[in-house]
Formats: structure tokens, C-alpha cells, sequence
């Protein structure tokens, strides 16, 4: 093939077919090189008697990422994606698109615009709702045409992403090639072009019917689904005037949607947030050019809940899991439970049966510790005994080879009582995983004093590769996820404490967006668990804080939470919950005791004093350091602990509401709750003087 490069896109010539490759490393985002490499190959292509069909296809592991989303908000140099897409969708010659890796948001776009599309095994998705906005160059008029309203509402409303076979089968591609892409897609315009058909233009294919009972029914769905989200439901909106808009103007419709979408504080959230989990995955160290240490054979020491998790996790990413527990019954019981996780995955149509045995001849159970010696890597997940924990590390550090990392997924306790427990402190950090841990997305890694910034990019590189969202911290109490929890659990209490009642904390912080309220989820994770911590935290706590022994009330109680049926709500045996006098009275005894009054609390208070702890809390780490930046802490409340997302998390929050204001707050609370308790952050302080922000 003779080839030469215009800008990011490198055209040749296959016979009598023109081929355009994007070349724009790492993910093909559609950057102005691109979208003028492309409008200079389709003026090639137009102009050129000699070809009679093209193909564009990319270089590198994706078809294309989409728009590049670091030049929203800048002003967009022409050529437009929309006049690419325009022009291919009219061009008289055929065009196929040959979809390798994914095709994702304009890159999509792109491929829909085509007269074929022809993938290798390849992802497909319009993932542009989770930046808060909507398909802006034709995926909202063309793909309903392509899918059917249905699968095309999912795919734009929701983001939700298609394998080739499902694409296939939905019509989205034309073929699907296990060989050569390129060549089979090359053979295809040629076909294409031999056809005495006109090229066949999604936009003259008709608009599917979504009549009002079906629109009506899609806004229900996503209010409930995507609560105060605006992007979902614009998406109906489009779509119901695209079901009767001819398209040229049902086009110019969207994209001005998408326009005006970006300048919403949603979609600032959202790309804030795009941009927050990439500025995690950076660890300072990782920057000074440190290469990950490959990891292919991970041990798992503990087969507990968190044990089955991580193991799960490792082994969908593509690794071999040694997974040791103290007895054969409690491995027994591990590979039960692993199992049953991938039996509901099949059911659920999420894996097939050879992916399940797959990863599951991944898997070796062990009681003996000595089984580690191979491991990359070993992550020690016993329960939280310090004195267990290290006998446990030290017979790993004993038995794996110098250059194994071993991790700790302890959620709070001193990490350089276990560091000395190694004879390699440097090859050693927490790794805190969150419950399931093979669905929750975060990660907190844990910088012990001495972990190696070989350690540490490893650990980021291991967590990314198994799907999730490392954010690298300092060492703390509770490191930077428990610790700020432990404030806002704290200010509920004193909530309580001042008379709100426990379904009206839950109420006010589930309608702001948070998918459970905190005593619904202290209820999940147990009474007896959360008073133990307080025991463990006794010594440090304040007067006021000791005072406020509610859960303690409640152990003695016998409510222990969901596991015993009661705990600060009653549950049937559907798990159903509902509020509970004998919690009422349980509540007004306390206060009795204590002497405090009880008196009517608005919910705009209880939202403001538990957002309030969280913010102020998280400047504090940011101050000292344990957080490397604030947006990490908004990463982690995002992606831990569901923290709408669409909001941006406790920081942006806080900085879109203004810094002087937050400090007037903090202020306000001090004097009304308790100094220690709202003592203004110096970063704060400083930040209002300055009127700065936290993040953004
Ligand atoms: C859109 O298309 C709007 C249209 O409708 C048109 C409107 C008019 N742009 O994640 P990775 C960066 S909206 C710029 O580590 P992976 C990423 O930040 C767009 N940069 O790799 C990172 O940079 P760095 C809809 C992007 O293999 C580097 O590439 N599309 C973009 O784990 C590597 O990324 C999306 O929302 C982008 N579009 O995953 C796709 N995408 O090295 C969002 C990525 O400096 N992206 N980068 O940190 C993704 O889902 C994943 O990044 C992807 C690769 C699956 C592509």
C-alpha cells in the first residue's frame, strides 16, 4: 500500500478503495488533527475517479475514544464533527467503517454515518450521558433507526455499552470478522461498490414510532433510575423530536441540545469528575517514570467475604489466583460462594459457561501459606486483629520471593505495625478494597512510610487493571475514605442527638442523591461492628462524642441492624424496613439522660451539617497531605460511597457554593454544635480569603 499522512489520519490506497487510519495515540480521540486528516482524506476520496469506495479504520487498540473531551469548553476549530459525519453520510461512494477495539461517543458517530460497519471483537457505546451531556453529531437521529427506540434509549439515556455480537444482532454493524479486519473490510467496500445499489444512508432509513405512552414511560423510568439527572432525560426529549422532525433538522436539533448541555453544572460536574479519576491514577511516583512490576500470579490470604471478592476481581481480570484460607472448610466454603458469584453471572447472561470455567481454573485453594511462593503479589485480607495480621504477613514475607509486593486490605489500621511484620517494607502498602469487593469500583492504595514508588505503581496498575479506581493516600486513621465517613457518622449522630430522627437524615441525604442514608447503611454493616470501632476509638473520642452512645444503646438492645431484624429501623422478612417506635423511645430516653431538649430540625440543616463534616474533614487531608489532592477525596466519596456523581463530590460541592460561604457555615455550626466539631480547615480559611476553590 502506498501511504502518506495528513495530520492524524494516514491514507493509502488497497486497489481501487481509499483507506483512512486514525492515528491520534492513545484512544483516537477525534482532536482537530483527526477530524482534518479525515476532511482532507474525503476530499481525496471525492475528488479521486480512480476509487470508487473507502474504509476508515484506526491504528492502535481502539477505533476512536470520540471528541476529545480536553478541548470541550475551548473554541472548537473547523472542520466540525458534524461536517465530517454530514459529508460521509452523503457521499455517493460507499464508506465502511472497520471498528477494531471500541468505538465510542463521536467515534461511534463516525461508524453510523458509514454505509457499513464491520468490526472485529469490539465494544460499542455513546457514553457521552456520563459527562452530562448527549450524542451532538448524529448518534441521536441516526442510531434509533439503526436499533429501534428501545436499545437506542439504553444505549443514550443510560450509556450502555454492546459486544459485536450483540451489535450484530441488533443491527447496529453489518458483519462481524474474526481474521483480517482491515482486508475483510476493505473486500467489503469493494463489494460495496460493485453493488448497483445506492449507498444505503442511515438517515434515510425511517425513525422508529415512540409514541407519548412509551415516552411517558422512559421519563418515569430514568427519574427513578437517574434521579436529578437532566442528561436522560433530554435524551427522550430528542428522541421524541426525531420521531417527527425531518432529519436534517432533527440533527441540528441535537447537536445545539449537546451544546447547551456542556455549559450545564452537571456536565461541569461530570467532566470534572472524568478529569479527577485521571489525575488519581497519576501517583506522583508513578511520574517519575517507574515501571509497574508485571503481575500475573496473585495470592489472596484470607477467604473471607472481602477475601471472595478480591479473588473474583483478580481472576476476571486474567489473573492466576492462590487463594489460602486456615482451613479446608473455610476454603470450602470460599469456593462455594466464588462459584455461586459466577453461576448468577451466567444466569444473568453476563458470562458464558467456558469464560466461568476459565477463570475458574485460574483458581487454587490452599491452607498452606507456603502454596504464596510463586506469587507477583500477595494481598492479606484476614479480619482486622493486628496481632493476626502480623503473624499472617510475616509467614508470607517468609515464604514469597524477594521481589513479591504484599498488600494489606486492612481499612484502618496502623499500616507500619504491619510494614514491620515484613523483612521489605518497601514492597509493601495497603490496599483497601470496598465491599463487594469485586463490583465496587474504588480502591484506596496506602502508602506504608517506606513502600517503594515501585510498590505503589504497581498497586495503581493492578487496581486499573482490574476495572477499578486507585487513589493513591497517605497513611491516617481510617485513611481518607473511613475517616471522613466517620465525621459525617458522627454529625448524624449528633443529629439524632438534637432530635431529627433517623429516617429523616436518610430521607435528606438519599433525596440529594446518595444511594443509601447512613443508619440504613450502618444497619447493613452491622451495630455490633460500628460500636466495636467506636470501642477501638474510645481513648481518642471528645466527651460529646463518647456521649452519644447510640449505637452502643442499640447492640445492648440486641439490634445488631439487617442481620438481626432490627437495629435503627425494623425489617420484615422481605428486608423491607420501616421506622420503629421503640427506637423513637429508645432515642428520647437517651436525650433524657444526656439532658438535651429536642427540637425540630429542617432537613436544609441536616444536609448542610453532614455535607459540612464531610468537607471540612477532607480539606483537613488534603492539608496534611494524606490526600494528595482534593479531587481525590471527591473521587473517592463519588466511587465509594455514592456521592452523586453529577454533583461532582463533597469538594466540587463545596467549591461551587463558594468558599467564603462554606466558611460562613462552618462558623455558623461551630458556635451551634461544637467548635471541635466545625473548626474551620486552615486550607479553607485560606482558600476564602483568597476566594479560591477546592477543586475545579
Ligand atoms: C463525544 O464523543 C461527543 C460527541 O457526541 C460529539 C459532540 C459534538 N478525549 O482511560 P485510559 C485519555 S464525548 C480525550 O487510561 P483505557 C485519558 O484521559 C466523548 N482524551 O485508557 C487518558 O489520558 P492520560 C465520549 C481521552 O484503555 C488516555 O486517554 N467518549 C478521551 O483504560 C488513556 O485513557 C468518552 O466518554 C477522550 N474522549 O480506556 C470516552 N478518552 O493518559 C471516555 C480517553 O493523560 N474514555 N482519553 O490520563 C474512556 O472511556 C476510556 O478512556 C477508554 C480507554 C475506554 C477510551
Amino acid at each position: 500500500m502506498n501511504q502518506h499522512a495528513t495530520t492524524s489520519v494516514l491514507v493509502s490506497r488497497a486497489g481501487r478503495v481509499l483507506v483512512a487510519e486514525i492515528d491520534n495515540s492513545p484512544v483516537n480521540a477525534l482532536s482537530h488533527s483527526v477530524r482534518a486528516g479525515l476532511s482532507a482524506a474525503l476530499d481525496a476520496f471525492e475528488r479521486d475517479d480512480g476509487v470508487e469506495a473507502m474504509v476508515i479504520a484506526a491504528r492502535g487498540k481502539l477505533f476512536s475514544a470520540g471528541a476529545d473531551i480536553t478541548e470541550f469548553g475551548t473554541s472548537m476549530q473547523q472542520p466540525f464533527l458534524g461536517d465530517i459525519v454530514a459529508r460521509l453520510d452523503g457521499s455517493r461512494k460507499p464508506v465502511v467503517a472497520a471498528i477494531s477495539g471500541k468505538a465510542l461517543g463521536g467515534g461511534l458517530e463516525l461508524a453510523l454515518a458509514c454505509h457499513g460497519r464491520i468490526a472485529s471483537a469490539a465494544a460499542f457505546a455513546l457514553p457521552e450521558v456520563r459527562l452530562g451531556i448527549l450524542p451532538g453529531s448524529g448518534g441521536v437521529v441516526r442510531l434509533p433507526r439503526l436499533v429501534g427506540v428501545e436499545q437506542a434509549l439504553e444505549m443514550i439515556a443510560e450509556g450502555k455499552e454492546l459486544n459485536s455480537p450483540e451489535a450484530l444482532a441488533c443491527g447496529l454493524i453489518d458483519r462481524c470478522v474474526d481474521g483480517d479486519l482491515l482486508n475483510a473490510a476493505i473486500g467489503y467496500a469493494a463489494e460495496l461498490a460493485a453493488s448497483s445499489d445506492a449507498p444505503r444512508r442511515t438517515s434515510a432509513l425511517p425513525f422508529p414510532p415512540f409514541d407519548e405512552d412509551r415516552q411517558e414511560e422512559a421519563r418515569k423510568r430514568y427519574a427513578r433510575k437517574y434521579p436529578g439527572r437532566e442528561a436522560p432525560q433530554k435524551a427522550v426529549e430528542l428522541f421524541a423530536m426525531a420521531s417527527k422532525t425531518p432529519f436534517d433538522d432533527a440533527a441540528r436539533r441535537e447537536y445545539e441540545v449537546c451544546k447547551e448541555l456542556l455549559t450545564t453544572s452537571q456536565s461541569r460536574a461530570l467532566r470534572y469528575s472524568f478529569q479527577a479519576e485521571k489525575a488519581a491514577r497519576r501517583v506522583e511516583t508513578v511520574l517519575n517514570n517507574v515501571q509497574p512490576r508485571e503481575i500475573e500470579r496473585a495470592g489472596v490470604a484470607g477467604a473471607g467475604t472481602m477475601g471472595r471478592g478480591i479473588t473474583v476481581a483478580l481472576l476476571n481480570a486474567g489473573l492466576h489466583v492462590t487463594l489460602y484460607g486456615r482451613t479446608e472448610t473455610s476454603l470450602e466454603r470460599a469456593r462455594e460462594a466464588v462459584a455461586k458469584t459466577y453461576a448468577s453471572a451466567v444466569k444473568r447472561g453476563r458470562l458464558t459457561e467456558e469464560a466461568v470455567n476459565d477463570r475458574l481454573s485460574r483458581l487454587t485453594g490452599t491452607t498452606g501459606i507456603s502454596s504464596m511462593s510463586g506469587c507477583d503479589i500477595v494481598v492479606e485480607t484476614i479480619s482486622e486483629d493486628l496481632d493476626a495480621k502480623r503473624t499472617l504477613i510475616s509467614a508470607i514475607d517468609g515464604t514469597v520471593g524477594d521481589d513479591t509486593i504484599i498488600a494489606t486490605n486492612t481499612s484502618f489500621l496502623d499500616l507500619e505495625a504491619l510494614a514491620s511484620a515484613t523483612s521489605r517494607p518497601q514492597n509493601f502498602a495497603g490496599m483497601h478494597f470496598f465491599n463487594p469487593a469485586n463490583l465496587m469500583k474504588l480502591v484506596e492504595n496506602v502508602r506504608a512510610e517506606k513502600s517503594s514508588a515501585l510498590t505503589l505503581a504497581t498497586l495503581a496498575a493492578l487496581a486499573h487493571r482490574l476495572g477499578k479506581i486507585a487513589v493513591t493516600v497517605g497513611p491516617s486513621e481510617g485513611f481518607v475514605a473511613n475517616r471522613m465517613l466517620s465525621k459525617r457518622t458522627r454529625e448524624a449522630l449528633f443529629l439524632l442527638q438534637d432530635g431529627a430522627t433517623p429516617a429523616q437524615v436518610d430521607r435528606v441525604l438519599t433525596e440529594f442523591g446518595f444511594p443509601v442514608g447512613p443508619f440504613a447503611l450502618a444497619d447493613m454493616a452491622g451495630l455490633d461492628v460500628l460500636a466495636a470501632t467506636r470501642a477501638s476509638r474510645f481513648d481518642g473520642m471528645s466527651e460529646r462524642e463518647r456521649s452519644a452512645d447510640i449505637v452502643e444503646r442499640l447492640v445492648a438492645a440486641g439490634r445488631l441492624g439487617r442481620k438481626s431484624g432490627e437495629g435503627y429501623y425494623r425489617y420484615d422478612a422481605d428486608g423491607r424496613k420501616a421506622e420503629d417506635p421503640a427506637v423513637a423511645e429508645l432515642l428520647e430516653i437517651h436525650r433524657r439522660e444526656r439532658g438535651i431538649g429536642a427540637r425540630q430540625i429542617g432537613d436544609a440543616e441536616v444536609l448542610e451539617r453532614c455535607l459540612l463534616a464531610l468537607v471540612n474533614e477532607g480539606a483537613n487531608l488534603v492539608d496534611e497531605g494524606t490526600a494528595a489532592r482534593a479531587s481525590d477525596i471527591d473521587v473517592v466519596w463519588t466511587r465509594g460511597f455514592g456521592f452523586p456523581v453529577h454533583l461532582g463530590g463533597p469538594m466540587f460541592w463545596a467549591s461551587e457554593r463558594g468558599l467564603p460561604h462554606i466558611l460562613d457555615r462552618l462558623r455558623h455550626y461551630s458556635c451551634a454544635v461544637g467548635e471541635e466539631f466545625f473548626a474551620p480547615s486552615p486550607l479553607i480559611k485560606q482558600l476564602a480569603a483568597d476566594n479560591g476553590r477546592l477543586v475545579g
